[in-house]
C-alpha cells in the first residue's frame, strides 16, 4: 500500500519534471514529416501513463518528433488483452510494431528508444 502510495507520487514527479523541461523536438522538411507521419501511423505503445519508463520513451518519441499513438493498459481493457494476447505479457512499455501485416512487439525501454532512434533519427 504505502510502495504503491510512494510510486505514484514518484510517477507524479516524473510527469511533471518532464513537463517542465520537455525535450527539444527534432525539425523536418515538410516532405519528411509528413512521411514520418505516414510511418508511425503503424506503430503504437503500450503503456502506463505514470510509468517511468513509459516516460523515457515518450520522451524519446518528443524529441524524434514522433507522433505515435500511445495505448494505456490501466485504463483500457481492450489495450490490456491486446497487449497480453499479442506480447505475452503484461509490461510496459512495449512497442507494437506492424510491417507489412507482419506485428512485432517490442518490450523494454532502452530498445524501444534503440529502436526509434535507428529509424527516425537520421
Ligand atoms: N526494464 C523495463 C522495466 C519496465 C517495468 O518495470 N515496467 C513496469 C511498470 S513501471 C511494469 O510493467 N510492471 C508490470 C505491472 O505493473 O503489472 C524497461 O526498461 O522497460
Amino acid at each position: 500500500m504505502i510502495l504503491k502510495i510512494i510510486r505514484q507520487l514518484l510517477g507524479r514527479l516524473i510527469v511533471f519534471l518532464n513537463f517542465a523541461c520537455p525535450p527539444r523536438r527534432k525539425k523536418r522538411s515538410q516532405a519528411e514529416q509528413e512521411k514520418v507521419n505516414k510511418d508511425t501511423q503503424k506503430l503504437a505503445l503500450y503503456q502506463f501513463y505514470l510509468c517511468p519508463f513509459c516516460i523515457r520513451v515518450r520522451r524519446m518519441m518528443t524529441r524524434l518528433n514522433l507522433a505515435i499513438e500511445c495505448r494505456d493498459v490501466k485504463s483500457n481493457e481492450k489495450h490490456h488483452a491486446d497487449l497480453i494476447a499479442g506480447g505475452g505479457k503484461r509490461k510496459v512499455p512495449c512497442l507494437r510494431i506492424e510491417d507489412n501485416g507482419k506485428v512485432t512487439w517490442l518490450y523494454e525501454s532502452v530498445a524501444i528508444n534503440n529502436y526509434l532512434t535507428e529509424r527516425f533519427g537520421s
